[in-house]
C-alpha cells in the first residue's frame, strides 16, 4: 500500500486547507516539513486561493518537532524556513489548532496570521524540558505576540495552557468547538479585510524594566538551568534587534543546547518514560480490564495517598480499615492534605469537595466486594498479607485485579495465599502516593497479561509513570538504593562524615542526599527493615539505639533543633561514628569528594546491570525511569544506566573491581553483564535498541 502523504492540501470554497497527518502525534518530520513549504508555495501561487487554513488531523494539532530527530544530522527544509513560507504569504495564514499545538506546532501556529483553538486545546513551548529552548521562532514571534514577560513565563515553565487561558493571552484569537469551519470563516473575513501584519513584523514587545526584573527572577531560580539562561537572551534580543537577528540569536542558543549533553540526556528520558509503558511478551490482543471502581484496604499515610490518587483521577474508591477509629484517622489525614492544597491555592474547593465525594471509608473488607481493583496497603507483613489475600479470594468480584503495595516482600507468595493468582500483582507506590509519578508494577509468575495490561494502563490514568519490575527483593527502585545505603554507611567508617557524603549528591544534581533522606523518613524504617533481615549498619544501629530516629526526634544524622528541618552537622554523630571507625579497626582517611560519588553511585549501577541479566527489568530506559521518578535522580545526566553510557562503561568495570579489592566485598565485582558490554564495547542503550527491534 502506498504510503499516505503527511501533508495534503485541498481547496474548499476559496480557502486552501493544508492538512497535516503524520501519526500518531503529527510530529514536524522532514516529511512534513517539506510538505508545508511545498503546500504554503502552492497557496500563494493558485489564483483560486483567497486564504489558506493550517488544520491537522487525529487528536493533536502538532507535538513539535520530532524529538528523535533532533539528534540526528538535519534534512532540509528546517523548521524555519517552513514556517516563514506561511508567514509570508501575501494570503491570511489560520490555524485551525484542534488539540495539542507544542514546541513547534505552536511555532507553526505563530508564524499564521491568525489563530482558531478547540476549547481541549492545550497550547505551550516545553522545550526546556528537552534541554533546549524554542528554535522556530517562538522566542522571536510569541514575545511579538503577547509581550516578553508573558511569552517568557510560558516558556520558562515549559507547560502548556488551556484554549480559555490562550485566549486571555492573546495566543489565539477566538475558541471554537468546530475549529475547521471557524478558522476557514476567520480566514475569509481576514482576506476582505487584507491580510493582518505578520507577527515578525511588530516591534513592541513590553517594558524593558519589567522584563529585566522578571528575567532576574527566572535566572535566580533556575540557575541551574541553561535553557533558562538562553530563552532570557533571545527574548531580550526582541527588545534590541530585528527580528531575523533574534532569529539567528535564537539559532545560535537552540544548536548549542540541542548537542549538548544534558539535552540528550532529557530526550533519552522522553523516550525511556514511554518505552516503559510497553510490556515486552504480552500475548497479541491483550486487552486491560475495564476498571470503574477501586478500593484500597489500609488507611495509612501510604493507603489514604493511594486512596487520593485514584479519586485525584475521577475513579470512586472505598479507603477500608479495621476499625471506626483507624477510619477516621484515615479519612481525616485525606482531608488535611486536600486542605492544605487549597491553602497553597494548587486545588480550588469545589475539585477538593468533588475529590472527597470520590472517596468513600468503610470498615471491613467486604467492602471491597465491588471494586474492580483492589490495593493493599497494610504494614509490611508477609503474615498479614497473606491473610487479607486470602479473604479477598472470596470477597473480591470475579475479575478485580488484586495488587499488594509491598515495598519489598515476595508477591508471588502473596499470590500462593489465594486460589486466584492471576489476578494477582504488585502496584509499589511511592510515598506521598498522591504526589510521587512512579509506579513499579510487579509480575508474579502467575500474573495474567490482562492483569499486567490492566495495572499499567491504570498507572498512566492515575497520572503515574508505570514500570514493569519481576519478583525479587526490594524491586528494581529499593534493591539499588540497598546498595547506596549499604556504601553511605561504609564510607562514614572509612573517614566521611554525613554531610561530605550528602554534599558530594548534592553537587551531582539530587536534592537530597542518603542521610538527609534518611532524616526525613525516619532512621527506624532502615532499622526495623534490618531487624527483619538479620543485617548491620553499626553507624544507623547506633544512631537509633541513641534514640536519633531523625527529623522527627530532632536528632538524626544532624541536629534539627534548630527549625526542626534544617539540619546541621552534630558533634555526638562525629564521637559516634569515630567510635565506630575505632571498634572496627580502621584508619579514618579523608575522602575526595569523586571518590564518594563513585562509591554512592557505581555499585547502584552494578546492581542495575544484575538486575537487567536477571530480566526483572525489560530494558535499561526502566531503570533510569524508576530512578528518575521515584529517587529524584537528577533528570539532565537521564538515570543511573545511561549516566552509565556516559561515563564509558569500561571505567565503571574497573573501579568496581578497585572498590571490591580494597574492601574485600565480593558483591562488589561487576556484574558479568556489565564485563561483557564494556569487552564488547557496548553500551546499555544499544542493548535497549536490540531488545526493542
Ligand atoms: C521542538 O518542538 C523544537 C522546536 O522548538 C524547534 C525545532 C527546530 N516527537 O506522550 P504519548 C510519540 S521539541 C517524536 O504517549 P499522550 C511518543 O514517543 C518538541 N515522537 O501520548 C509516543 O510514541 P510511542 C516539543 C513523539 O497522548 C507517541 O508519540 N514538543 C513526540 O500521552 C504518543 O505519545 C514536546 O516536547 C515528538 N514531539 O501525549 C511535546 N511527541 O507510542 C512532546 C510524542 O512509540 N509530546 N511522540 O511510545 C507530548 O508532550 C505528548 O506526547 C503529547 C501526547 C501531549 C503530545
Amino acid at each position: 500500500m502506498a504510503q499516505q502523504e503527511p501533508v495534503t492540501s485541498t481547496v474548499e470554497d476559496g480557502v486552501a486547507v493544508i492538512r497535516i497527518a503524520n501519526p500518531p502525534v503529527n510530529a514536524l518530520s522532514a516529511a512534513v516539513r517539506g510538505g508545508l513549504l511545498r503546500a504554503a508555495q502552492a497557496a500563494g501561487a493558485d489564483p483560486a486561493v483567497r486564504a489558506v487554513v493550517v488544520a491537522a488531523e487525529g487528536r493533536t494539532f502538532i507535538a513539535g518537532a520530532d524529538i528523535s530527530e533532533l539528534g540526528k544530522p538535519p534534512v532540509p527544509p528546517s523548521l524555519p524556513e517552513a514556517i516563514a513560507a506561511l508567514e509570508s504569504l501575501l494570503k491570511p495564514v489560520v490555524a485551525a489548532i484542534n488539540g495539542a499545538a507544542l514546541g513547534g506546532g505552536l511555532e507553526v501556529a505563530l508564524g499564521c496570521h491568525a489563530r482558531v483553538a478547540a476549547p481541549a486545546a492545550k497550547l505551550g513551548l516545553p522545550e526546556v524540558k528537552l534541554g533546549i529552548l524554542p528554535g522556530a521562532g517562538g522566542t522571536q514571534r510569541l514575545p511579538r505576540l503577547i509581550g516578553a514577560v508573558p511569552a517568557l513565563k510560558l516558556m520558562v515553565a515549559g507547560d502548556p495552557v488551556g484554549a480559555t487561558e490562550a485566549k486571555s493571552l492573546r495566543i489565539v484569537d477566538e475558541v471554537a468547538d468546530d475549529v475547521l469551519s471557524a478558522a476557514k470563516a476567520l480566514a475569509l473575513r481576514l482576506a476582505d479585510k487584507g491580510r493582518p501584519t505578520p507577527t515578525s513584523a511588530r516591534q513592541d514587545t513590553g517594558e524593558r524594566d519589567a522584563f529585566e526584573a522578571a528575567a532576574a527572577a527566572m535566572l535566580k531560580k533556575g540557575a541551574d538551568n541553561p535553557s533558562i539562561a538562553a530563552c532570557v537572551d533571545a527574548v531580550r534580543a526582541t527588545f534590541d534587534k530585528p527580528f531575523d537577528e533574534g532569529m539567528s540569536v535564537e539559532r545560535a542558543h537552540f544548536l548549542r543546547l540541542r548537542d549538548d549533553p544534558r539535552s540528550k540526556a532529557l530526550r533519552h528520558v522522553f523516550f525511556a518514560e514511554r518505552a516503559a509503558a510497553r510490556i515486552p511478551g504480552l500475548p497479541k490482543g491483550t486487552r486491560p480490564r475495564p476498571v470503574a471502581k477501586a478500593a484500597v484496604i489500609g488507611g495509612g499515610t501510604m493507603g489514604g495517598g493511594i486512596a487520593m490518587s485514584f479519586a485525584n483521577a475521577g475513579i470512586p474508591v472505598t479507603l477500608i480499615e479495621t476499625s471506626e477509629e483507624n477510619l477516621q484517622r484515615g479519612l481525616e489525614r485525606v482531608a488535611g492534605n486536600y486542605a492544605t492544597s487549597v491553602k497553597r491555592g494548587s486545588l480550588t474547593e469545589e475539585a477538593r469537595d468533588k475529590r472527597m465525594g470520590l472517596i468513600e471509608g468503610k470498615v471491613g473488607l467486604e467492602a471491597a466486594a465491588g471494586a474492580d481493583v483492589v490495593v493493599e496497603a497494610v504494614f509490611e507483613e508477609m503474615g498479614l498479607k497473606k491473610e487479607i489475600f486470602g479473604k479477598l479470594q472470596e470477597i473480591a468480584k470475579p475479575g478485580a485485579v488484586l495488587a499488594t503495595n509491598t515495598s519489598y516482600l515476595d508477591v508471588d507468595e502473596i499470590a500462593a495465599s489465594t486460589a486466584r493468582p492471576g489476578d494477582v500483582l504488585g502496584m509499589h507506590f511511592f510515598s506521598p502516593a498522591n504526589v510521587m509519578k512512579l509506579l513499579e508494577v510487579v509480575r508474579g509468575k502467575e500474573t495474567s497479561p490482562d492483569a499486567l495490561a490492566t495495572a499499567v494502563e491504570l498507572g498512566r490514568k492515575l497520572a503515574k509513570v508505570p514500570v514493569v519490575s519481576g519478583v525479587c527483593y526490594g524491586f528494581i527502585g529499593n534493591r539499588m538504593l540497598a546498595r547506596r545505603t549499604a556504601q553511605a554507611e561504609r564510607l562514614l567508617i572509612e573517614g566521611a562524615m554525613p554531610e561530605e557524603v550528602d554534599a558530594a549528591l548534592n553537587a551531582f544534581g539530587f536534592r537530597m542526599g542518603p542521610f538527609a533522606m534518611s532524616d526525613l523518613a525516619g532512621l527506624d524504617i532502615g532499622w526495623r527493615i534490618r531487624q527483619a533481615t538479620g543485617k548491620k549498619a553499626p553507624v544507623a544501629d547506633a544512631l537509633v539505639e541513641a534514640g536519633r530516629l531523625g527529623q522527627k526526634t530532632k536528632r538524626g544524622y544532624y541536629d534539627y533543633s534548630g527549625d526542626g528541618r534544617t539540619g546541621t552537622p552534630d558533634p555526638e554523630v562525629r564521637a559516634v561514628i569515630e567510635r565506630v571507625s575505632a571498634e572496627q579497626g580502621v584508619t579514618r582517611r579523608a575522602i575526595p569528594q569523586d571518590e564518594i560519588l563513585e562509591r554512592l553511585l557505581f555499585p547502584m549501577i552494578n546492581e542495575g546491570a544484575r538486575i537487567l541479566e536477571e530480566g526483572i527489568a525489560a530494558r535499561a530506559g526502566d531503570i533510569d525511569t524508576v530512578w528518575l521518578n521515584g529517587y529524584g535522580w537528577p533528570a539532565g545526566t537521564g538515570g543511573p544506566m545511561f549516566h552509565a553510557d556516559s561515563i564509558g562503561l569500561p571505567r565503571i568495570v574497573a573501579r568496581l573491581r578497585d572498590f571490591a579489592a580494597a574492601s574485600g566485598d565480593e558483591s562488589l565485582q561487576p556484574a558479568a553483564l556489565l564485563v561483557r558490554l564494556a569487552e564488547e564495547g557496548g553500551s546499555f542503550a544499544a542493548l535497549d535498541e536490540k531488545a526493542a527491534a
